[in-house]
């Protein structure tokens, strides 16, 4: 029985391994695995707390080799369906020296896509106690959305705490509108809300984090809201009235900026679920996201406890 649960699409990815090569150019690529919510899912396993994973694969060689490395990361597959007459979402990745790569998407009518809102019936909440939802599976089809909005409301019914991250993705969305107002409107389910300031910006027309952070706290069940300030760490606002900043680790090297939103979001989790503070959470959240960013993969970066703490004790400080 899992502790988590999250919903998402997996992407088999195609990052290239030459720097700052467009994608048109490149020729030489290495086969990763990718996916948002599986990135979380992966990386709250390394921690140690059991996980399922909500999804869809083709059945293809793209589809065969998700699962296999999901469970090679000892993700729960129970709610993982193969599906015949799909194919598997991919994705090209740029590899860059500096800012975020360009990545390119081949998942519009993907066997994700087709994940049906009946699936979502028969997943088990039980012992669930946490679930990340971000906003790229209501993106990418009508169906996506509606079996996303099935499990959000069976979720809220449960009471089970939620995670919301917007992950704009505009050019997997219908328009620019419709994306505003949809991720405005599922953030407000969430208990925790895990916007990027940049993301700000777009969503209510501003880059100060406490402006987002109170935006969002009007959200009917958002309790909490932790705006990501890229290195500089975490601004954290809760509607009973704390606010605090949780400083960034400063990182020498990064080697690719994917996977680290995806990362904060797990040390979140998996602290509050360890029964640590916020600020103790948030602190995670920050050191999950500069360890991924010194790795080329999605995921590969995410530490165990033991890493986490050969990092905290590196960097001079602890949760404690
Ligand atoms: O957050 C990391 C993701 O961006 C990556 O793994 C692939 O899901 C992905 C996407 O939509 O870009």
């Amino acid at each position: 029985m899992s502790e988590v649960i999250t919903i998402g699409e997996p992407l088999t990815t195609f990052a290239s391994t030459e720097p700052d090569v467009p994608l048109v150019d490149v020729e030489n690529w290495n086969k990763i695995m990718g996916g948002a919510e599986l990135n979380v899912a992966i990386g709250v396993k390394r921690l140690g707390h059991d996980v399922e994973y909500i999804s869809r694969v083709g059945q293809d060689p793209f589809g065969e080799y998700i699962i296999k490395t999901i469970n090679q990361h000892q993700v729960g597959t129970t709610y993982i369906s193969t599906d015949p007459d799909y194919f598997t979402g991919h994705q090209l990745k740029a590899l860059v020296t500096k800012g975020d790569p360009a990545t390119f998407n081949f998942r519009k009518n993907s066997a994700a896509s087709h994940l049906s809102p009946e699936v979502i019936d028969q997943v088990k909440l039980d012992d669930v106690k946490f679930a990340h939802m971000s906003g790229i599976f209501p993106a990418i089809s009508d169906t996506a959305e509606a079996s996303f909005r099935k499990l959000y409301k069976r979720l809220n019914d449960a009471g089970i705490k939620t995670t919301f991250d917007p992950n704009l993705r505009p050019t997997l969305w219908k328009s620019h509108d419709y994306m505003v107002k949809t991720i405005n409107e599922l953030a407000g389910y969430a208990d925790i809300v895990l916007p990027g300031v940049e993301e700000g910006k777009i969503l209510m027309g501003s880059d100060d984090p406490e402006a987002i952070a109170d935006f969002y706290l009007k959200g009917e069940r958002t309790t909490t809201v932790i705006v990501k300030v890229g290195p500089a760490g975490a601004y954290v606002k809760t509607k009973d009235g704390q606010s605090f900043t949780v400083k960034g680790f400063k990182v020498d090297k990064v080697v690719d900026t994917v996977g680290a939103g995806d990362g904060f979001a797990l040390g979140v989790i998996t602290a509050l679920l360890e029964g640590k503070s916020l600020k103790a959470a948030v602190l995670r959240g920050n050191a999950v996201g500069a360890l991924q960013v010194q790795t080329p993969g999605d995921n590969d970066g995410y530490p165990t406890h033991e890493g986490l703490s050969a990092f905290y004790a590196k960097e001079g400080v602890s949760e404690d």
